[in-house]
């Protein structure tokens, strides 16, 4: 059985946005606030320092019953003992991840087009990112921002569910909900938050209003 999936608030920790207390200390507090899945998304860290960092996260996280989901590195998500990975469309494909991961871990993929999305195969990917939704500082290189409309037409195209990402603040959760995504994956308005905790709870709230 793979880990339940609750894309609701989807944190994706950032090393230098989390860097004030560091990514470990934001995932407690924010698992605290009401993230209900985590990603450990390190671009600077070498495999080593990745698994090392990941083991520490999942330790963590166990204690709030959040999976960890590892960004990029199949490898080192199983290494960790991670609760699944999140591949992009430059990483290694869906179907050999699956392959490597087996059926107990969670996979995600990120989609940018409809057409990436209809080609995905919900034997094999549990869920899609689909962004940037609004322009962000924390993907300099990303594509243009498909705005809301962009992401309802991607996800009516998606045969798993999605968890929108991209320059999400609080007062998107009701447009993107209503756009059909089942979350926000956010990373600076929880990481670059002083509070975490507090960002976190904001998030929660809000989707639970939207959805009662
Ligand atoms: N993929 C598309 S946008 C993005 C990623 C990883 C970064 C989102 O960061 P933020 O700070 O929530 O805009
Ligand atoms: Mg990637």
């Amino acid at each position: 059985m793979r880990h339940e999936l609750d894309l609701s608030l989807y944190l994706v920790l950032d090393p230098v946005l989390c860097g004030h207390i560091g990514m470990e200390a934001t995932a407690r507090l924010a698992a605290a606030g009401g993230a209900t899945l985590v990603q450990l998304r390190d671009k600077t860290a070498d495999k080593a320092s990745l698994i090392s960092k990941g083991k520490a996260l999942k330790s963590a996280l166990a204690e709030y019953r959040i999976p960890l989901i590892v960004n990029d590195d199949v490898e080192a998500a199983v290494e960790i003992g991670a609760d699944g990975v999140h591949v992009g469309q430059g990483d290694m494909a869906a179907a050999a991840a699956r392959a490597v991961v087996g059926n107990r871990l969670i996979l995600g993929l990120s989609v940018e087009t409809e057409e990436l999305a209809r080609a995905v195969d919900p034997a094999v990917v549990d869920y899609v990112g689909v962004g940037p939704v609004f322009a962000t500082a924390t993907k300099p290189d990303h594509k243009q921002p498909i705005g809301l409309d962009g992401l309802s037409r991607i996800v009516a195209a998606s045969p798993v569910p999605a968890v929108a990402i991209g320059g999400l603040k609080q007062m998107h959760v009701a447009s993107v909900l209503s756009a059909g995504a089942r979350g926000l994956a956010v990373v600076s308005a929880i990481c670059g938050n002083a509070d975490p905790q507090q960002a976190a709870m904001g998030f929660a709230r809000e989707i639970r209003k939207v959805r009662t």
